[in-house]
């Protein structure tokens, strides 16, 4: 499940089913009011208009009722100031580490630039890789992007984080991958005729198989 694959997936998820079920019980009650009118009130033989009725020629009288509407904006003011707080405590969750880098050893500070067509990865004692980004499991890993030709965009789907990758800029995104395996990074933002092909690996290990590769990276034995 992708609830289980980072602490930032499981507000994602959260957000979402929020969103989905707010949209089920407002679509059910609009659809369900307007296929009950359409029954109730359709044409017969017979039937007669109500006595308060619009007529041609006249200003229509006032057949407002203030406590529904009252009632209705008020429900409508709850779900969209419930979405609306929602929404902006998720981007305050993504776009605040838990832990400051690079002071805190917990994190793991990796520099990813984009280029024209695939993403390179420097870790920070001085290893480089491109197309594939090997980080350890249950650490906070600190994205700092930046790009060194065109516009780009870090995603990687499975754990719902996406950041723009600017030249000249650092843009910072986190994620604590909590489950080993491998994973899709792609580029989210069009940016010439690789771009679609712009796609690397990211493999999360366990804390130890992370300390051999990234020996084994830097030439170390
Ligand atoms: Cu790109």
């Amino acid at each position: 499940m992708a609830s289980e694959l980072s602490p930032w997936t499981t507000q994602w998820m959260s957000l979402f089913n929020l969103f989905t079920t707010i949209a089920f019980i407002v679509g059910a009650v609009v659809f369900g009011f307007m296929i009950f009118t359409i029954l109730r009130y359709r044409y017969k033989e017979g039937r007669s208009e109500p006595s308060d009725a619009p007529q041609p020629g006249t200003v229509p009288k006032d057949r407002g009722k203030p406590l529904l509407l009252f009632a209705l904006s008020m429900t409508t003011l709850t779900i969209i100031s419930t979405l609306v707080i929602g929404t902006f405590g998720a981007f305050d969750f993504l776009l605040n580490p838990p832990i400051k880098a690079p002071e805190d050893e917990n994190a793991l500070v990796i520099e990813v630039i984009g280029f024209q067509w695939n993403w390179r990865f420097k870790y920070p004692n001085g290893v480089e890789t491109v197309g594939e980004l090997v980080v350890p499991a249950n650490k906070v890993i600190i994205f700092k992007v930046t790009s060194i030709d065109v516009k780009h965009k870090l995603g990687i789907p499975d754990f719902k984080i996406g950041v723009d990758a600017i030249p000249g800029y650092d843009n910072e995104i986190w994620l604590q991958p909590m489950k080993e395996g491998e994973y899709w990074i792609r580029c989210y933002e069009l940016c010439g005729v690789g771009h679609a092909l712009m796609a690397a690996k990211m493999k999360v290990v366990s804390e130890s198989e992370f300390e051999s590769w990234l020996e084994s990276m830097s030439g170390g034995g």
